[in-house]
C-alpha cells in the first residue's frame, strides 16, 4: 500500500548530511517538526520548521531530557491512519499525523568509548529518540522511520526519486533497520551495566538460558542461551554439557544432508564413523567398523528410529549422546541401563539461516551451509569418468568432508566413511591421516575414492591417493595448478570431478 509522506519529525543528534534530506521534504511540501538542535539546523537552511514545542505546548523540560515525550507527538505516530476510533480521537486531542521520523540517537558507545565520567554516559542513554524509533517501526503500516545516518540514502532515494512516496515493503524495511537501530543500542547499554560479564545478569532477559555445569572446561563457567527443547525431547540421561552441545549441533548439522538410512558418529564435532545402509542395523556396524577406537564416548546420530536390535548392538559401547527421530520401547528399556546416557529425540532439523560467533569482542556472522552437490553438480575433468557406484560415493564423500573441520580429507567405499583427516594444518597431512586411519582398521583402499573441502593446491595430494588405490576424486577444483592435478588423474587411470563449490569449515 503506497503512502506520501506529508509530514515529519526530525531530531538527530549528529546533523551531517541532514541538509540534503530536509530539502528534498522541503522541495515536496513536507511540513517538518523538530527540536532544539536540529531544529536550529533546519532554520539556518532557511527551511521551515516547526518547533516540537509548539506542538506539544511544553518546553523541553529537564535539561533536555523530556523534549517529544508527549502524547501529541506519540498520538501522531502511532495513530492508526485506518481506524476510525483513532482518527476520532486524533482530531479530539488535536493530534497530528505524522509520517515520517527521522532520528540519530545520542552515541552511547562512543562516549563510554572515550572514557567519559559515568554521569556523562548515563546522560548520553537516549530515551526519547529510542522511543520515536520504536514507536513509528510499530506503527510501520503508516509511518516512515529513518532510525540512522545509515538509511539516509534510501530515503532520500524516495524523497527525490519516488516523490515521497513508500510502498508498505519500504516502510517494513526501515521498520526492520529501526528494531536493529534499537536493540543493538540497548545492547551496548545493557554491555555497559554489565561490567561484571556475569551470565547472571544475561538470564534476567533470556527465557531459554541453561546454565551449564562448566564450559569448555571444568573451571570455565558455560551458559546454553537458546531452546534445546525446540529441537529435543530429553528421554533420558544427565545433565547436557558445553561440550555435548557442541557436539549435537555438529550432528544435527551432518545429518541434515542424508536421506538415506544413515547412522553416524562423532567424536569433537567431526563424524569418525558414518555409514549409509539398506538397514539400519548394517548402518550401524558399518559406522562403527569406520573407527571404533574413536567411537569410544562419542556421540551417536540415527535418521530412523532405533529398533530393540539396533539398540542391543549399540548398548555395547561406551557413548555419551545418542539422537534419533524416535525409539521403540524395547530399545529405550535396552539403552536407558546406563544412568548418565543421554538419550534425544530429535523433532526438528530446521536450524536457523544465519550461524554466529563471537571474536575480538564482536560477532561474526554469516549464513549457514546449506549448499549441497547433486549428480548435476558434478564436472568430470579427467578423461575418464567416474562410474555410478563412485558416483554414488563421491557424493557420499562430500557430504561428510562439508561437514568436517577443515583441512578436511575423507576416504570413503560403499557408503561407509573408512577415513578422515580432519583439521589439518595442509590438505597432505589431512590425505595422510585419512589413509593411515583406513589402514589401521584394515580397509582394503583399493576402488576407494576421496573428497576434499577445498582445491588440491599442488598434485602432492593426488599422487598420495593414487598409490595408496584410490579410483576417483572430487574436489571443488578451483586452484592454479588444477592442471597437474588433473594431468596425473589423467595418467594414472584415476578419475576426478569439480564439485565448484568450497566447503571450508572452521
Ligand atoms: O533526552 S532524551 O532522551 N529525551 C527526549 O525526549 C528526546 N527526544 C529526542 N533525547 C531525546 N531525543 C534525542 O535528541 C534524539 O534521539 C537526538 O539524538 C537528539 C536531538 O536533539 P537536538 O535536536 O536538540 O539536537
Amino acid at each position: 500500500e503506497t503512502k506520501k509522506i506529508k509530514s515529519a519529525l526530525i531530531s538527530v543528534y549528529h546533523k551531517e548530511g541532514l541538509d540534503k534530506i530536509v530539502k528534498s521534504l522541503n522541495n515536496l511540501g513536507v511540513k517538518i517538526y523538530s527540536t532544539g538542535g536540529t531544529q536550529s539546523f533546519i532554520q539556518e537552511l532557511g527551511i521551515e520548521v516547526t518547533a516540537v514545542e509548539t506542538l506539544t505546548g511544553y518546553p523541553s523540560i529537564l535539561g533536555g531530557r523530556v523534549k517529544t515525550l508527549h502524547p501529541k507527538i506519540f498520538g501522531g505516530i502511532l495513530g492508526r491512519r485506518d481506524e476510525s476510533g483513532d482518527i476520532q480521537q486524533m482530531n479530539e486531542y488535536d493530534i497530528p499525523e505524522i509520517d515520517l521520523i527521522i532520528v540519530d540517537l545520542y552515541p552511547f558507545e562512543e562516549t563510554v568509548a572515550s572514557g567519559a565520567s559515568h554521569s556523562e554516559i548515563i546522560e548520553k542513554i537516549d530515551i526519547g529518540g529510542i522511543s520515536l524509533i520504536r514507536a513509528a517501526a510499530k506503527n510501520y503500516h503508516d509511518v516512515v522511520i529513518v532510525p540512522s545516518q545509515k538509511q539516509y540514502p534510501k530515503l532520500q532515494e524516495i524523497l527525490d526519486g519516488k516523490k515521497g512516496e513508500t510502498s508498505l515493503e519500504d516502510r517494513q524495511f526501515f521498520a526492520t533497520a529501526a528494531f536493529a537501530v534499537s536493540s543493538a543500542y540497548d545492547i551496548a547499554i545493557f554491555n555497559y551495566f554489565n561490567k561484571e560479564n556475569t551470565f547472571q545478569a544475561y538470564r534476567h532477559a533470556y527465557d531459554d538460558s541453561k546454565p551449564l555445569r562448566y564450559g569448555e572446561n571444568p573451571h570455565q563457567k558455560g551458559t546454553y542461551f537458546g531452546d534445546f527443547n525446540k529441537f529435543f525431547d530429553q528421554l533420558h540421561g544427565k545433565e547436557i554439557s558445553y561440550n555435548n552441545l557442541l557436539d549435537i549441533d555438529a550432528a544435527v548439522s551432518l545429518m541434515s544432508d542424508f536421506t538415506e538410512t544413515t547412522i553416524a558418529i562423532l567424536k569433537h564435532n567431526n563424524a569418525c564413523g558414518l555409514a549409509s545402509r539398506d538397514s539400519l542395523l548394517d548402518a550401524w556396524n558399518d559406522a562403527l567398523a569406520g573407527d571404533p577406537v574413536s567411537a569410544f564416548g562419542g556421540i551417536i546420530i540415527s535418521n530412523r528410529n532405533i529398533s530393540a536390535e539396533v539398540a542391543e548392538e549399540i548398548n555395547k559401547i561406551f557413548f555419551e549422546v545418542i539422537i534419533a527421530p524416535g525409539y521403540d520401547e524395547k530399545a529405550l528399556q535396552i539403552l536407558k541401563q546406563k544412568k548418565n546416557r543421554i538419550i534425544l529425540v530429535q523433532k526438528t532439523s530446521e536450524l536457523s539461516t544465519l550461524c554466529s560467533r563471537n571474536l575480538l569482542d564482536g560477532l561474526l556472522v554469516q549464513e549457514r551451509d546449506v549448499k549441497s552437490e547433486t549428480k548435476e553438480s558434478l564436472k568430470t575433468v579427467t578423461n575418464s569418468a567416474p562410474n555410478e557406484k563412485e558416483i554414488e560415493d563421491l557424493l557420499f564423500a562430500n557430504k561428510i568432508v562439508k561437514h568436517s573441520k577443515s583441512n578436511a580429507i575423507v576416504l570413503a567405499k560403499n557408503k561407509q566413511l573408512i577415513g578422515s583427516g580432519i583439521g589439518q594444518t595442509s590438505r597432505v597431512d589431512a590425505l595422510k591421516q585419512a589413509i593411515a586411519k583406513a589402514k589401521a582398521f584394515e580397509f582394503d583402499l583399493e576402488g576407494a575414492v576421496m573428497a576434499s573441502d577445498a582445491f588440491f593446491p599442488f598434485s602432492d595430494s593426488v599422487e598420495i591417493a593414487h598409490e595408496a588405490g584410490i579410483k576417483a576424486v572430487i574436489q571443488p577444483g578451483g586452484s592454479i595448478r588444477d592442471k597437474d592435478s588433473i594431468e596425473f588423474c589423467n595418467a594414472h587411470q584415476m578419475s576426478m570431478v569439480f564439485t565448484g563449490t568450497r566447503h571450508f569449515k572452521h
